[in-house]
């Protein structure tokens, strides 16, 4: 029998094991940042330093060398590799931990901290130092224009059409340490509800955990690998 369409949908929650703060947990970045001073198109527009600030920090951590992909990035690119049907990771995270891990059927549905964009002329390259208000465009050579390619409130989120396509298709959808609070992501459950199976993964249930058949609770370096293993034994090759 044919493997079935995979999509597995990841959040902030799998990064923390890695040592990554999440957004909605009470130590998480918005307990001490507000949304609306650094994750929206009018607060970049308001201050952009101070949005720039915000986004330096968390690009620093990217660069630690101590921080490194976590046993559920790993299983999830063994998954990746060993899945014999059609396969598609959205994650939501802009660290880039799932490509060190090794996953290569990936999107980054709210963009990715290590990469910038010109807003004069939209070219997108990778970035992996600071970014300010003084910083020139090296493809259109203005300067003021250079933003963190991430997709803020209010902003439609990247490849939709293609998650679509995914969506459409899949048999089975599994959501990771994703709290269910951000639409479009917290929808797709819904939308696959009925023909796939759905499985949701956290270390509390999510605001949307009602909408899944299964659940594993606990910390995603737990349930992840055991999830991949599942899978393997049942479709791997
Ligand atoms: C563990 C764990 C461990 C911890 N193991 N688990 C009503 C309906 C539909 C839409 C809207 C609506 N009202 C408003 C909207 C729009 C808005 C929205 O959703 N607002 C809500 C707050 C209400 N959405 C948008 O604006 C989006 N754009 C949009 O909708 O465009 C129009 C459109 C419509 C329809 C179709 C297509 C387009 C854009 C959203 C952009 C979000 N941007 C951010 C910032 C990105 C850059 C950055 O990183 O700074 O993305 S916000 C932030 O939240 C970030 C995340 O990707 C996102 C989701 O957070 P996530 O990953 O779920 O993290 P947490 O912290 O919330 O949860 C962590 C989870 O992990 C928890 O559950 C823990 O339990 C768990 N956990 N440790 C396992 N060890």
């Amino acid at each position: 029998m044919r493997a079935p369409g995979l999509v597995i949908l990841t959040g902030a929650g799998i990064s923390r094991e890695s040592g990554l703060a999440t957004f909605r947990d009470p130590d998480g970045i918005w307990a001490k940042v507000r949304i609306e001073d650094v994750a929206t198109p009018e607060a970049f527009a308001r201050d952009p330093a101070r949005v720039h600030a915000f986004y330096n920090a968390r690009r620093a951590q990217l660069r630690d060398p101590a921080l490194q992909p976590n046993a559920a990035h790993l299983a999830l690119a063994e998954l990746d590799r060993r899945w014999p049907g059609e396969f598609l990771l959205v994650t939501q995270n802009v660290d880039n931990l799932h490509e060190r891990a090794g996953t290569r059927r990936l999107l980054h549905m709210h963009g990715e901290l290590m990469k910038a964009r010109c807003r004069h002329c939209q070219t997108v390259r990778l970035w992996e130092e600071d970014l300010s208000t003084a910083v020139a465009c090296p493809a259109c050579g203005r300067a003021g224009g250079m933003r963190p390619h991430v997709v803020w409130f209010g902003e439609m989120p990247l490849e939709m059409e293609r998650i679509g396509r995914a969506l459409e298709g899949c048999g089975i959808f599994a959501a990771i340490g994703t709290s269910g609070h951000v639409y479009p992501a917290a929808g797709f459950v819904a939308e696959v509800a009925g023909r796939a199976r759905t499985i949701e993964l956290n270390i509390a249930a999510s605001e949307v955990a009602s909408d899944f058949d299964e659940a594993m609770l606990g910390p995603a370096t737990e349930t992840v690998p055991r999830l991949v293993a599942e899978l393997l034994a049942e479709w791997g090759d």
